[in-house]
């Protein structure tokens, strides 16, 4: 049912209201909680930050599986670092949806009922420690790339978090490029893993940034609204343009024998993903879906007791305080 809210985007607000919000917007004046917005706003937002939270919190998965096995002790230690920087984004994301109206709990049982969605990368397998490389790389790359316009988005508190996310992610996109460096450079099979895992995340890396301009059913009104900066396209452009010589020093090949540089536009000409196969993942069908949702569900259901024991611990809190005025 509240689903069924947020997925619809149809106001019925005052005109007046409406044209004074969006000149605000057009001022690039930030909107607050408190503010007055249009419910198809509050919708979009509470739709487009949920499914960011959900993503940082289901993206702690893939690379958690290889926290037990990371090479050194320092490798170990950044990742470890990196996978619980995930979970404060998660949190930043969780805070800012929650000033829309939304509490986490109800966020956190759409996404486990299918209700709503998390990024489309993490339903795919980390296979090898390349993995790792190619996730803080391409992944981390793809989610900056994204991120730093929305910093400047019309909500405040959705930009706020922004600010300090894209300075972690920054810094996870070094950490997996310093992990592809050492595999690059290092033995035949350490770079046969690099390659390896750059030919199965680049694709996956493209369909992070949404289906075509032509079939993005959300971007025009989100981008009226200031609450998408780019469209789908504009930053999957800029994504491959920046990364490509990134992967030619590397030494390592985009699987794309369509890549070219194109002298007229001054960009590269790509082969788009596979948009059957996004649609299909983005509908719960992709390789680890249903193992990132059982997952989830497990988190969710062994920690009933910390949620129980809190809000006793609250009530008993609330209790003493009245009994002693
Ligand atoms: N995956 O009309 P549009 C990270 C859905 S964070 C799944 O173009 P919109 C950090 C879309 O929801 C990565 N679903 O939609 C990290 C809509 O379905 P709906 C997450 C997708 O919202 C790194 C439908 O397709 N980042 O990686 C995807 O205008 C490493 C139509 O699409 C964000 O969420 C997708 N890739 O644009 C963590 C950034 N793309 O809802 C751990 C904020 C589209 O109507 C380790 N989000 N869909 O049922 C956004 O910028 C936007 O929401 C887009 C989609 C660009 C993702």
């Amino acid at each position: 049912m509240y689903a069924q809210m947020v997925k619809s985007e149809a106001t019925k607000d005052d005109p007046e209201q409406l044209a004074a919000f969006q000149a605000r917007v057009d001022a690039d004046e930030k909107i607050e909680p408190k503010d007055w917005m249009p419910e198809g706003y509050r919708k979009t937002l509470i739709r487009q930050i949920g499914q960011h939270a959900h993503s940082e919190i289901v993206g702690q998965l893939p690379e958690g599986n290889w926290i037990t096995r990371a090479p050194t002790l320092e490798r170990k230690a950044n990742l470890l670092a990196k996978v619980q920087d995930e979970a404060g984004h998660g949190l930043y994301l969780y805070c800012a949806a929650e000033t829309l109206g939304v509490s986490r709990d109800e966020l956190t049982e759409m996404l486990l009922n299918g209700q709503m969605k998390y990024s489309s990368i993490f339903n795919y397998p980390t296979l090898t420690w390349a993995d790792m490389g190619a996730v803080g790389w391409l992944v981390d790359g793809a989610a900056i790339m994204n991120q730093v316009p929305l910093q400047r988005t019309s909500y405040g508190p959705y930009a706020r978090a922004m600010v300090r996310v894209c300075k972690e992610e920054s810094f996870h996109q070094r950490q997996g490029f310093h992990v592809m460096m050492a595999m690059a450079n290092g033995t035949a099979d350490q770079k046969r893993m690099a390659q390896d895992a750059l030919n199965r995340f680049w694709f996956p890396a493209l369909m992070m940034f949404g289906p075509s301009d032509k079939d993005s059913v959300h971007s025009s009104q989100s981008m009226a609204w200031k609450i998408k900066m780019n469209t789908n396209d504009e930053l999957r452009q800029k994504f491959v343009d920046e990364t490509v010589p990134q992967a030619e020093y590397l030494g390592l090949t985009i699987p794309d024998e369509k890549l070219t540089w194109n002298e007229d536009t001054k960009e590269y000409d790509f082969t788009e993903p596979n948009w059957d196969e996004f649609f299909d993942v983005i509908s719960g069908n992709g390789p680890c879906n249903v193992d990132r949702i059982n997952m989830r569900q497990k988190a969710w259901d062994d920690g009933a007791w910390v949620r129980e024991a809190m809000i006793e611990h609250a009530e008993k809190k609330a209790a003493r305080k009245l009994a002693a005025e």
